[in-house]
């Protein structure tokens, strides 16, 4: 792997958006914020309608439409790589109309029977994130007898779906899903064998990788001081850069994340870190 590990900026424009809470929610703001992320070195701006926290109800489409174009025209018409984190064929036609260049599906194609087919009229890169319902009720999914085989092949399953509807297989990034339908533990044995999911494929291809860590969780878990309350998701973010760090080590393809000037730091140093190993003595 020559190229660098890519940095995903988290912009939700959502008022529920567990770790930002609303404070975007004015588009002008908005835009703000997803120009701040670019200027610390964003090489993707990820912009959100619609909140995934876990036990979110959903929003209309209508609704997530009106947050998110204004905000994807301003950030486009301004030379940012945008993508757009929507679950609705309809939204990612809206948003890549109004200057997209990505879509990202945390249902990887489950939640809309149509998604696939926009997708592949499109033609941009689709990120497919392994998912088994709805953030209402996600956490009743979190049993696996091996999370890695059965991650893989759920995300294979995904890879075949969308590729029989017309997508192009290399335009499709997999995505763990970190958190969804997943307890502590699941987490990181997922992280630890990234190379697994890497290579999906039966004809030993291997597939761009994404890992969404940021603020989840698994990470206030981990993390937490004994007898103290979890850090909250906030205070998660020297945890999440030790994780794109580890990551970029691990090969992934992209991280997205709140602090993006501290992930491209962390993936700066895994890059000089493995130069140094393959250089002169
Ligand atoms: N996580 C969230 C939202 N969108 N997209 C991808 N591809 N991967 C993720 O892990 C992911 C995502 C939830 O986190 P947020 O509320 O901080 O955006």
């Amino acid at each position: 792997m020559s190229e660098r590990t890519l940095v995903w900026g988290i912009l939700n424009v959502t008022p529920d958006s567990f770790s930002d809470g609303g404070h975007f929610l004015a588009a002008d703001a908005a835009i703000q914020q997803g120009l701040g992320l670019a200027a610390a070195g964003a090489d993707v701006v990820d912009v959100g309608g619609e909140s995934t926290r876990p036990g979110a109800a959903r929003v209309d489409a209508g609704t997530e439409i009106e947050r998110v174009l204004p905000v994807i025209e301003a950030l486009a018409s301004e030379g940012v790589t945008v993508s757009i984190d929507t679950m609705r064929g309809s939204t990612a036609r809206a948003a890549v109309d109004a200057g997209a260049r990505y879509v990202n599906d945390v249902s990887g194609g489950l939640a809309d029977p149509d998604m696939a087919r926009i997708v592949a009229e499109l033609e941009v890169d689709y990120v497919a994130m392994h998912w088994r319902a709805h953030s209402a009720t996600m956490d009743q999914h979190d049993v696996y007898d091996d999370v890695v085989a059965e991650v893989r092949d759920e995300l294979l399953k995904r890879l075949q779906a969308l590729t029989d509807a017309g997508v192009d297989g290399n335009r499709i990034i997999l995505d763990p899903g970190l958190g969804f339908a997943k307890v502590g533990e699941h987490n990181w044995t997922l992280l630890a064998h990234l190379d697994e999911l890497r290579h999906v494929g039966t004809r030993g291809q291997s597939q761009r990788v994404l890992i969404g860590a940021s603020r989840k969780r698994f990470l206030g878990a981990t993390i937490a001081r004994s007898g103290e309350q979890q850090p909250p998701p906030e205070q998660r973010d020297h945890a999440t850069t030790a994780v794109t760090a580890l990551a970029a080590q691990a090969g992934a393809w992209a991280v997205r994340v709140h602090d993006v000037r501290a992930a491209c730091d962390a993936i700066a140093v895994a890059s000089a870190w493995r130069n140094a190993s393959t250089g002169a003595r």
